[in-house]
């Protein structure tokens, strides 16, 4: 329990934990399962290129989803960048900034140009309005991203993409198992992809996935993931090895088991921090539509200095000194970090709802590894900071530099 400024970790009180609480745990399913389908695997001898294991995951992802296809990867960037190439686009396409950087890196390897639109303050995703003043001529497409898992706008981006002859695509690798309109997350657009990271709702370890109804499209990405081999010695594509290995697909499997599990845990830990953030002067809990089905995964907050009396990256520095790991997804923004910074100097200007994003937001731990009693401590930590912000900000400040880990 933090009383005064001295029981702060930061000025060398106690750390409120004694082991590292943080953000992206991976969630684990039944182990006995995950290591009987591993034996199983090891017996038949099959690691990978098209396994029993791979197409059962494929047919139950889409399945669950209700899509025609689902194309699993070897990780979400994969999956991008084949759908990016399956689409054909070019030139440039418009995405926000305020994502993670795998999702303009995808079009940067192609060499296609990443256009950074700003976001909706309030949903976080790409404000239709300020992509449609971004198009040009040289415009082929949109990739939408939908942050936190869920999805916002996309009647409006699809009937702006219609309009303007544009694909549309989204960076669903938060969204995993969440709705939108009453259809799963997996059918927006030409194509959705998923990210199955070790830190996602999901995980395969490493992996992803392709979704679309688009049967010309999914048949593309097949081939592109596997080199373009359309049989033996037979290449018809420029292709990639984006293929998800054996070993990924039955630990994806086994996580589809634990689903429900992995949401309930989840949901209660949003729960305890709704209850336990009420009312914190300048630390803002994101709320979720629970009139949607969600995954519940990320546990964001906005730090606004002018109340709270500490900026967020003052708040992070202090957490982290108690062992709480919190993030400061995704900051500073992609147009932020190199190249972009560098090739697109002046792409910054159009993006006031990002920097403050950028500068406010921090994720805080949850997942099946985080319980209510940490939540709880976690919160009175972030309580007591807020409470007394400027003193907090004033003592951080006056350290000596060795303190601050700064020559
Ligand atoms: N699009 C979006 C919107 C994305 O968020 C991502 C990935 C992608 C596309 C690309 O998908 P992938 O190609 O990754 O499938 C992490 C993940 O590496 C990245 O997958 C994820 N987004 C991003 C949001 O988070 P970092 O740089 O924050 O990773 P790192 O190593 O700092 O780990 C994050 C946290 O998870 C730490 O607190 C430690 C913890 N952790 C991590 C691993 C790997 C564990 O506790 N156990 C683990 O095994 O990027």
């Amino acid at each position: 329990m933090k009383r005064t400024l001295d029981d702060l970790a930061v000025f060398g009180g106690t750390a409120a934990f004694s082991e590292k609480l943080y953000v992206g745990r991976p969630n684990i399913g039944n182990r006995e399962r995950l290591l009987s389908r591993i034996e199983d695997m090891l017996d038949r001898r099959w690691l990978s290129n098209d396994g029993v294991y791979l197409q059962e995951f494929e047919r139950t992802v889409a399945r669950m989803l209700g899509v025609r296809h689902c194309i699993a990867t070897c990780n979400g960037t994969i999956a991008l960048e084949i759908a990016i190439r399956a689409l054909g686009l070019s030139g440039e396409v418009i995405v926000p900034s305020f994502t993670f950087i795998a999702t303009a890196h995808a079009l940067q390897w192609q060499q296609i140009t990443p256009v950074f639109c700003d976001v909706d303050p309030r949903t976080h995703t790409l404000d239709p309005d300020c992509v449609e003043r971004l198009v040009t001529s040289r415009t082929t497409g949109i990739i939408g991203v939908h942050l936190w898992g869920e999805a916002h706008h996309v009647e409006a981006l699809e009937a702006l993409a219609r309009r303007r002859g544009l694909k549309l695509m989204f960076d669903a690798a938060h969204a995993f198992a969440c709705s939108y309109g009453g259809k799963m997350i997996g059918n927006f657009g030409d194509a959705e992809i998923f990210s199955f990271h070790a830190t996602k709702f999901l995980n395969t370890f490493e992996g992803g996935a392709i979704c679309t109804n688009d049967d010309a499209l999914a048949e593309k990405s097949r081939l592109m993931r596997n080199f373009g081999f359309a049989g033996f010695d037979k290449v018809i594509y420029i292709g990639t090895n984006g293929k998800m290995t054996e070993v990924a697909a039955a630990m994806g499997l086994t996580g589809l088991e634990a689903l429900d599990e992995f949401i309930d845990a989840n949901l209660a830990n949003y729960r305890s921090y709704t209850r336990e953030l009420e009312g914190i002067p300048g630390a803002t809990l994101r709320t979720y539509d629970d009139t949607r089905r969600q995954n519940y995964q990320y546990i964001i907050v906005e730090v606004d200095e002018a109340v709270a009396g500490i900026a967020r990256d003052a708040l992070v520095e202090l957490l982290h000194a108690e062992n709480i790991v919190a993030r400061r997804y995704f900051y500073p923004g992609c147009h932020d970090m190199e190249p972009y910074r560098s090739l697109y100097p002046g792409a910054g200007a159009g993006l006031p709802n990002t920097a403050r994003l950028a500068r406010q937001v921090m994720a805080l731990p949850t997942g099946t590894a985080v319980g209510e009693a940490e939540i709880r401590t976690i919160c009175q930590v972030v309580r007591f900071a807020c409470s007394h912000g400027r003193e907090i900000t004033r003592s951080m400040n006056s350290r000596a530099p060795e303190a601050t880990g700064e020559a």
